[in-house]
């Protein structure tokens, strides 16, 4: 297979699904039977047990913050447990980045307290000859990079199955504020990993986070050492926010948001495939659609892994607003997780 189709996530996780499913079963010393046993009995995180290695323990978080750090007004955003909606009508006429108090939080849990004197950023695994640590200082005086790019939720739009099948898809019901731009300022993931001894036999990269359960969804080598996948500690300017990473979080550009960590405390360069709940149960299509073979089945993943965003477009209006009869000039935006939108199509005398 050419290792380019490795940039494309679903090939990669396809591919690695098989690969992880006969190699877990040679370093656990468990038979192929006991696996599949183990995975039938499973009722859901089967296949991340088996898989969980030792967390390193971290001493730099002081406390939760209880939810969201940022101020959070109605005016500004939709709030769903701890995750905050940006409200398109506070983008008009603002231009192309979102700043920073109004830009979207995906929270699984609440926003870790981290000190960034006592944090360390570790790298580890078979995939490195040096296995070292970075502390935050060190980190910034590394060559930066600083680049444009939107992150948007894998399940932005997600409440339109309820508007428009009458069915609910379960998880947060986004409408279409769940992305935001911004510039993201950083270490290219590729000098850290070379500072550690990357091997080339390394071919998954795992980024672990350091909130409550420990967040972490598995890259490819390639994508890892892509010029625009930064370790980041700076947005638009400013010291990463704390519901956004701090002190440093991972841009895996053009990937669902999920492949960003925030709070990331270690990541693991291994030789051999990588997995976690996060490309197995979670950020995947289940349905008729989407079938999943045997091995990818037998692996714990339960649809097909969710990867490169739809094209959509939103205008910059309030949700549920009224706009006044006659000639009115509306703004709006389209994107999508490839690239620039080629073609736009204007619509006209919709009044
Ligand atoms: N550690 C950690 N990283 C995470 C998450 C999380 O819950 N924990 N959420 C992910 C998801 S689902 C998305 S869409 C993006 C959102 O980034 P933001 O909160 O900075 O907008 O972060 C990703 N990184
Ligand atoms: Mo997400």
């Amino acid at each position: 297979m050419d290792r380019k189709d490795l940039l494309n996530e679903a090939t990669y996780d396809r591919n690695r699904a098989a690969e992880w499913f006969w190699q877990r079963s040679q370093v656990l010393g468990i038979s192929r039977r006991r696996i599949l046993q183990l995975l039938a009995l499973g009722t859901g995180s089967t296949a991340a047990t088996i898989l969980a290695k030792p967390n390193q323990s971290h001493k730099a978080i002081a406390n939760e913050s209880g939810a969201i750090v940022k101020q959070v007004r109605p005016d500004w955003f939709y709030q769903m447990n701890t995750n905050l909606e940006m409200r398109w009508e506070n983008m008009y006429d603002r231009g192309y980045i979102v700043p920073n108090h109004l830009f979207f939080v995906r929270n699984n849990n609440p926003t870790p307290l981290i000190e960034a004197d006592r944090w360390r950023l570790n790298v580890f695994g078979d995939g490195v000859s040096h296995p070292r640590s970075f502390s935050y200082s060190e980190l910034l005086q590394m060559p930066s990079v600083s680049v444009i790019r939107a992150i948007e939720c894998a399940g932005n739009g997600r409440s339109f199955y309820q508007t428009a099948y009458g069915k609910a898809a379960s998880g947060t019901q986004w409408k279409l504020g769940g992305i935001g731009v911004a510039e993201w300022t950083g270490v290219p993931m590729s000098e850290i990993l070379e500072r550690a001894g990357l091997q080339f036999t390394a071919r998954d990269v795992m980024p672990i986070s350091l909130d409550a359960n420990k967040v972490q969804r598995p890259i490819p080598i390639e994508k890892a050492l892509a010029n625009d996948t930064l370790v980041v500690y700076a947005m638009n300017g400013d010291t990463l926010p704390r519901d956004h990473g701090f002190p440093v979080r991972l841009l895996v550009s053009g990937w669902v948001g999920i492949a960003s960590i925030k709070w990331l405390g270690s990541i693991q360069v291994s030789r051999s495939s990588l997995f976690s709940l996060y490309n197995t149960q979670k950020y995947i299509l289940i349905g008729e659609d989407y079938p999943v073979n045997r091995q990818l089945q037998a692996a714990g993943v339960l649809g097909k892994i969710a990867t490169k965003q739809k094209p959509k477009s939103a205008f910059e209006l309030s949700w549920d607003g009224e706009i006044p009869s006659g000639k009115r000039l509306l703004r709006g935006r389209s994107w999508s997780g490839v690239d620039k939108i080629s073609k736009p199509i204007f619509l006209t005398n919709l009044f």
